[in-house]
C-alpha cells in the first residue's frame, strides 16, 4: 500500500450534530464516515477538526432574541449566518461519530471556541484574527500537501481548503467524502466550483484507495 508522505488527511467536523439525527444535520453526513475510515490507512498524518462552541456562542440563533436559523446578522463586524445550537463543548452532539476510527487521528484541533466570532476554517477564525495552530503544526511535521474531507462542503470544508491554499499547501478536496448544508439549493456545487477555480484539486476517494 502506497502511503502519501509529506501529506496529511484533514477530517473536518465528523461530529454527531452534522449527521442526520444531529442538531445541524447535513444530508447523508453519516455516509462519509466509512470513507474516512477507508482513507486513513493511506496517511501517516491525520488531523481532525472539531467544532467546539461554548453555549453562549454568537452563531446560535437562540442567543439572539427573535432571530431564526438561516438569518444573517452582523456579529461584531462580520456577517454571520445564524445556526441552530450545535456542537456545544462536551455535549454528545460535539463528539466525533462513534463509527469513526479515532485510533489513527494524530491530532485534534478545536475551533469556534470564542463566543464573539465563528470559525468555519480549521486554520483561522472567520476574521482571520487568530490561528488554531493547525497550520504551524502541519508545517512542523513537514506536511506539504493536504487532503480535505468532511462536513460541511459549503462551510467548514470550503474555508479550510481555501485557507490551506493561502498557507501554501498543495490542496485536494475529496469530493465524495464530503457533504454540504445547501442552505440555498446549489450551494455545494458553487462551493466546489469556487475551490477548484482558486486552485484546489478536486478528486474522489477511489483515486487514493487504488494507489
Ligand atoms: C459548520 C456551520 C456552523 C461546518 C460548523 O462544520 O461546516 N457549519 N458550524
Ligand atoms: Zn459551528
Amino acid at each position: 500500500m502506497e502511503s502519501f508522505s509529506n501529506s496529511a488527511l484533514l477530517l473536518i467536523d465528523l461530529q454527531n450534530d452534522f449527521c442526520p439525527l444531529g442538531a445541524l444535520p447535513v444530508d447523508e453526513g453519516d455516509q462519509v464516515i466509512p470513507i474516512a475510515n477507508a482513507l486513513m490507512p493511506y496517511f501517516d498524518i491525520i488531523v481532525a477538526t472539531q467544532d467546539w462552541h461554548p453555549a453562549n456562542h454568537g452563531s446560535f440563533a437562540a442567543n439572539h432574541p427573535w432571530r431564526k436559523p438561516g438569518q444573517v446578522i452582523d456579529l461584531h463586524g462580520l456577517p454571520q449566518v445564524l445556526w441552530p445550537i450545535h456542537c456545544v463543548q462536551h455535549s454528545f452532539g460535539a463528539e466525533f461519530v462513534q463509527e469513526l476510527d479515532q485510533t489513527k487521528i494524530s491530532k485534534i484541533f478545536t475551533k469556534g471556541t470564542d463566543p464573539t466570532i465563528d470559525s468555519y476554517s480549521g486554520f483561522f477564525d472567520n476574521g482571520h484574527r487568530k490561528a488554531t495552530g493547525m497550520g504551524d503544526w502541519l508545517k512542523e511535521q513537514g506536511v506539504k500537501t493536504v487532503y480535505v474531507m468532511g462536513l460541511a462542503t459549503d462551510y467548514c470544508v470550503k474555508f479550510t481548503a481555501l485557507d490551506a491554499l493561502g498557507l501554501g499547501f498543495r490542496t485536494y478536496l475529496i469530493e465524495d467524502a464530503s457533504r454540504g448544508v445547501n442552505l440555498s439549493p446549489g450551494d455545494v456545487d458553487k462551493a466546489v466550483a469556487e475551490m477548484a477555480e482558486k486552485g484546489v484539486s478536486v478528486i474522489h476517494s477511489a483515486e487514493i484507495i487504488k494507489a
